[in-house]
């Protein structure tokens, strides 16, 4: 089971902390289903260089992201010229079959939790169907992820784990819908299930990947009772709305919330609506801040640029309000228009779309015509807003008005996360990053608990 890297991970431009983060958990959650005399191997190509060269398995499974589309269907090419039977799934297989089709012997759409299984059994008995796609949405009886496969030492967070899948929100930039059509594209583990997966988590630390933690109010509240007590620091996603709703923050917080990333998206309220972000419009951006700080959460907010009401002044307009808000990370992106997407849809039929090198589709990079300004001040802007953010005299206004504890908490964050990269570098090229998870715990946590 193959993540290839995506085209970045050998370019200068390379971050390798940001893909020394998480382990491959989609492809450790199929792996669950395989029975217990097959073989499998998991490599994760951000954090590891294997020789495939001479790799002959009954099946190679690899995920396909957008970004690592180009690698992965030239492993599948050289995977296939050996006579191995390639099984192509995950995000842009589902937004492009057909392109993936070409390369493969099988092509999996949308979650994998029904169709691997049936895969699995059909390929058992040499009848395995070229295409699979997946309707029947459920996190009921999903068998324990193999995590043993996961090499651990390689990440910063090795326990990531995800209790939902999708998100009540139709978001027109966002995957969800084209990745979940046919199906329920919003749905849950039973609490007991989800509990039990945290359990088996070692260490303190977590980081929840899901896009909602907080969509289903009862399922959030009766996940956070159930962590209480568990002695668990951990990160996780959520929408503005959610935050805002009375008592889940706090109740969060007590099962050890400590960081919240949040989809500001954009600080005009016009591209709201235009996005169908209905979720944001309308909201007191500076309340959501508030509230989160008050409940001693750090917030990591993401910004896209480049939606149809954006000038040239809207990367100073929004690195002013998060710093002025005390956002402790922030995270920017040009805005993308993803294959299968309705913006996608969108700008080809106003012939919008500059070209379909996808390598380039990594939100870094201008692919659209924007309407209020150049590609050129679009991508500029994009970098400065960054440098503008990490400053060190931006991050000290940020974190000043805060608490000492909190302040603390702030500066040690944003500037451990930003500021010190090449000392994560130099970490993860020895193998050591996972010596670094107890300092982010205790960043996360204790300057806070200490004081309180
Ligand atoms: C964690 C994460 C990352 C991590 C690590 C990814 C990893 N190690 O897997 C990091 C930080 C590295 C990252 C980076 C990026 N990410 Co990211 N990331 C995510 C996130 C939040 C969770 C992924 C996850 O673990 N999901 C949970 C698991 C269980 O689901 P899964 O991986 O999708 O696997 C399931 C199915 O896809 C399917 N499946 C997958 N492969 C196969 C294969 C077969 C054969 C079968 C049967 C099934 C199957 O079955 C699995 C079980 O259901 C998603 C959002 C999301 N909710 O998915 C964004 C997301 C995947 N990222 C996205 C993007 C854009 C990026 C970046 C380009 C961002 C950037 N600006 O740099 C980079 C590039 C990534 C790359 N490798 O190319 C987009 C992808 C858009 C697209 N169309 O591809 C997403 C959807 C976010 C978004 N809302 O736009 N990301
Ligand atoms: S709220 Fe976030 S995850 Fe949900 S549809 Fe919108 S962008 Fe996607």
């Amino acid at each position: 089971m193959i993540l290839p890297a995506l085209t970045e991970a050998t370019s200068p431009l390379f971050r390798p902390i940001k893909y020394s983060l998480f382990p491959p958990l989609g492809l450790a959650t199929l792996a669950g289903y395989l029975s217990p005399d097959d073989e499998v191997r998991i490599v994760d190509e951000h954090v590891e260089r294997a020789d495939l060269t001479d790799d002959r398995p009954d099946v190679v499974v690899i995920q396909v992201y957008i970004t690592s589309a180009r690698r992965s269907y030239e492993l599948a090419d050289q995977y296939r010229a050996r006579g191995v039977f390639v099984a192509l799934g995950g995000l842009h297989v589902t937004s492009l079959p057909d392109e993936a089709a070409a390369h493969a012997d099988a092509i999996f759409l949308g979650p994998g939790e029904d169709t691997w299984p049936q895969f699995l059994a059909d390929h058992r008995r040499g009848e395995a169907a070229p295409r699979y796609e997946s309707t029947t949405r459920t996190l009921q009886g999903l068998p324990p992820i193999r995590r043993d496969l996961i090499k651990r030492e390689r990440y910063l967070v090795p326990n990531s784990i995800v209790v939902s899948r999708g998100c009540p929100h139709h978001c027109d930039f966002c995957y969800k819908d084209a990745f979940f059509e046919g199906g329920k594209s919003y749905y849950t583990q039973a609490v007991d299930d989800a509990l039990a997966e945290i359990d088996r988590l070692p260490g303190k630390h977590l980081y929840f990947l899901d896009d909602h933690l907080f969509g289903n109010r009862r399922f959030a509240e009766a996940l956070f009772e159930g962590m209480k007590g568990m002695g668990r620091v951990w990160q996780a996603a959520s929408t503005v709305d959610a935050v805002l709703a009375p008592g889940l923050v706090e109740k969060a917080y007590a099962a050890g919330l400590r960081s919240m990333f949040v989809g500001f998206e954009t600080v005009n309220e016009a591209n709201l609506t235009e996005q169908r972000k209905r979720q944001n419009v309308g909201r007191d951006y500076d309340a959501v801040a508030r509230r989160l700080h008050d409940a001693g959460v750090m917030v990591n907010a993401s910004f896209v640029f480049g939606m149809d009401g954006d000038g040239p002044d809207v990367f100073g307009r929004t690195v002013e309000w998060a710093v002025g808000a005390g956002l402790e990370t922030a995270t920017f992106h040009i805005m993308t228009p993803y294959p299968g997407t309705a913006l996608y849809k969108r700008m080809q039929a106003d012939d919008r779309i500059v070209h379909h090198d996808w390598d380039l589709y990594d939100t870094r990079h201008v692919v659209h015509r924007p309407r209020g300004m150049t590609p050129e001040q679009l991508e500029a802007g994009y970098w400065q807003a960054y440098r503008d953010f990490y400053r060190w005299g931006n991050i000290w206004r940020g974190a000043s008005a805060k608490p000492l504890p909190d302040r603390m908490r702030h500066l040690a964050y944003a500037g451990g996360w930003k500021k010190f990269e090449p000392l994560w570098d130099a970490l993860i090229r020895s193998r050591q990053v996972l010596r670094a998870l107890p300092l982010l715990e205790t960043t996360l946590n204790r300057m806070r608990v200490a004081a309180q």
